[in-house]
């Protein structure tokens, strides 16, 4: 332990790793575009930057605590520095604040608010540059990028891609992909991590707000929506709801006012991989064939796994993700009920089912081939937490102050085990709950503590299943994926089941969730996945009666059809 003085206070610290830390650490919010604490340290932007006593100037984020340091945070020097560099930023930025999708959780039209920049003196010489809205997740702005970096460390440290990186040099830098190609032409996987650490409108959500208004207008359209396991703890950050808090009541009333005509829960769908993928494991555990199998409900991880190791595609589960079990699900139903009316000479409505989810990656996943049944589109759209955020501000919702209200039924009826689908180690835990096939405490908190919980990259347990010992590996963050493919194919480990999630910490911290997702954010919404599941009086996917019921009825003889992908 040390002290420094910062503002003529003493300050303890202990093993803060910057004196930006022990700054924030002490109450002060000093001002960052490119520190996040998970990424190295790029010390790029200036705006942390603290005077000593001196009066040497440098930035906190970059500079080790030392016992009996004395820094200033605020002088009259560092406020005209910090003003001077918004100034800057802005003066060759796009300004076009009203219209940009991060319009009030921008941190550079924050920053210039909280500094009271007025005014800018300097022109803006920089011709405009096109967007790049290749992707059907995320969309390129370049002329809001202020070059911190964030994007490109995220993708490069974080998910081991390095789609982005610094081109050119002086005026002329900007952040692209390589050789300039769109983001579509890469092997960019769709996650939004570098939207999500965006400080700008420079990455944002690709938006598919407006043809959903539409068909919630349309008199004709029966509107179906399935949310997430991970959007009823994130969803209220932006009504003043208390970080990590469950809002799944309120939501569904929010969508009822806006037009929905019925309202489910993804974690139904969970429940059905839950059943499907336990099968699976089982039976590649009989053939010994392909193994490890490997989770497939993160797209962003199997379009990685894809792209990058090809030989490992076999070993990807063929059961599709919760939310295209699930919306085939609805469209088998709806084409079912629509055959039985047309005998009786009457028409429905058609149905479109959009998916409420914490990720961008989703949206290109609806769009791929083996998520259409019958040539139809099983999930129409989906939208991200933060498209939906926007729709019940746009439709004058207050989330903290409408009541709640139950989902329908039938599917709206799901086990704790598919609530913690959405954080790393969840998908794991639920499938050993539906394998050791107890519901006692014992064995489910003893399932808990195998490992498998925890915000590690990568986490390894095992248990025994009859005679034999199952191996697994839980794995969150596509670098650490990368890590443990090639582990794998070195022959050091060897596993029988693998749960991977492209995000860190799993959906909880998607790139369509609500920004900024600082550590303590995380941790609120991964206490808040927990505690639905504590509160579940259904805890395995098999004792979910509505799941048996629909094996016994809609899915019949289609279970793999409408189930897997291959
Ligand atoms: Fe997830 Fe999912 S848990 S990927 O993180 O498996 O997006 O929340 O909806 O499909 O259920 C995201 C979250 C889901 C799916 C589920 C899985
Ligand atoms: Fe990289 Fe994900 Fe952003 Fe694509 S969406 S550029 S993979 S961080």
């Amino acid at each position: 332990m040390g002290y420094m003085t910062i503002n003529n206070r003493r300050v303890a610290f202990t093993d803060e790793k910057n004196v930006l830390s022990v700054i924030r650490k002490s109450g002060i919010d000093l001002p960052t575009f490119c520190y996040h604490s998970e990424l190295s340290t790029y010390g790029a932007c200036r705006m942390c930057v603290v005077e000593d006593e001196r009066g040497k100037v440098f930035a906190s984020c970059s500079e080790v605590p030392r016992d009996g340091m004395v820094i200033y945070t605020n002088t009259p020097r560092l406020q005209h520095h910090r003003k001077m560099i918004i100034e800057l930023l802005l003066s060759s930025h796009c300004r076009d604040c009203t219209t940009c999708a991060k319009n009030g959780v921008c941190t550079l039209q924050k920053l210039a608010s909280q500094l009271g920049i007025s005014e800018i003196r300097f022109e803006n010489h920089k011709k405009p540059l096109p967007l790049d809205t290749s992707s059907d997740c995320v969309i390129r702005d370049p002329n809001k990028c202020i070059l911190c970096g964030d994007c490109v460390r995220t993708c490069d440290e974080i998910q081991g891609l390095g789609i982005l990186d610094f081109a050119f040099r002086g005026s002329k830098m900007q952040v692209m992909p390589a050789f300039n190609r769109e983001l579509a032409e890469t092997d960019c996987v769709g996650c939004g991590q570098c939207r999500a650490v965006c400080p700008t409108g420079a990455i944002s959500i690709r938006q598919d707000v407006d043809p959903v208004w539409k068909a919630l207008a349309d008199k004709n359209i029966r509107v179906v929506a399935q949310i997430a396991p991970a959007v009823r703890v994130a969803i209220g950050d932006k009504f003043g709801i208390p970080k990590g808090e469950n809002t799944l009541g309120r939501l569904v009333a929010a969508l009822r006012h806006m037009g929905f005509d019925e309202v489910y829960d993804t974690n139904f769908g969970a429940d059905l991989t839950v059943m499907e993928e336990s099968a699976e494991l089982l039976e590649r555990l009989k053939s010994g064939k392909n193994l490890p199998l490997f989770t497939s409900c993160c797209p962003g991880w199997v379009k990685f796994c894809e792209n990058r190791y090809p030989e490992f595609r076999e070993n990807i589960s063929t059961c599709r993700s919760p939310q295209a079990m699930f919306g085939a699900l609805l469209k088998e139903e709806a084409r079912m009920k629509a055959a039985e009316a047309e005998k009786e000479g009457r028409s429905l409505r058609k149905t479109v089912v959009i998916s409420i989810m914490p990720c961008t990656a989703k949206k290109a996943e609806i769009k791929r081939p083996e998520h259409f049944t019958e040539g139809q589109q099983d999930v129409d759209y989906v939208l991200t937490t933060t498209e939906v955020t926007r729709m019940i501000k746009e439709a004058g919702i207050d989330l903290s102050q409408i009541e709640p209200e139950a989902l329908d039924m039938p599917f709206g009826l799901s086990s704790g085990a598919a609530a913690i689908f959405g954080v790393t180690g969840g998908v794991t835990e639920a499938v050993l709950r539906r394998l050791v096939h107890s519901s006692r405490m014992e064995d489910l908190q003893d399932i808990s503590f195998t490992g498998i919980r925890g915000i590690e990259g990568i986490k390894e347990a095992s248990i025994q299943l009859e005679d034999r010992t199952v191996k697994i590996a839980v794995v969150n963050g596509l670098r650490c994926a990368e890590t443990l493919l090639e582990r794998i194919k070195a022959g050091e480990v060897q596993y029988d089941f693998v749960e991977v999630m492209a995000c860190k910490r799993g959906c909880i911290a998607g790139g369509g969730q609500p920004v900024p997702i600082g550590p303590r954010t995380k941790q609120a919404r991964l206490d808040g996945m927990y505690k639905i599941d504590s509160m579940a009086q259904i805890k395995r996917s098999d004792e979910n009666p509505i799941i048996a019921e629909v094996y016994e009825g809609i899915l019949k003889g289609k279970e793999h059809k409408l189930l897997h992908n291959r």
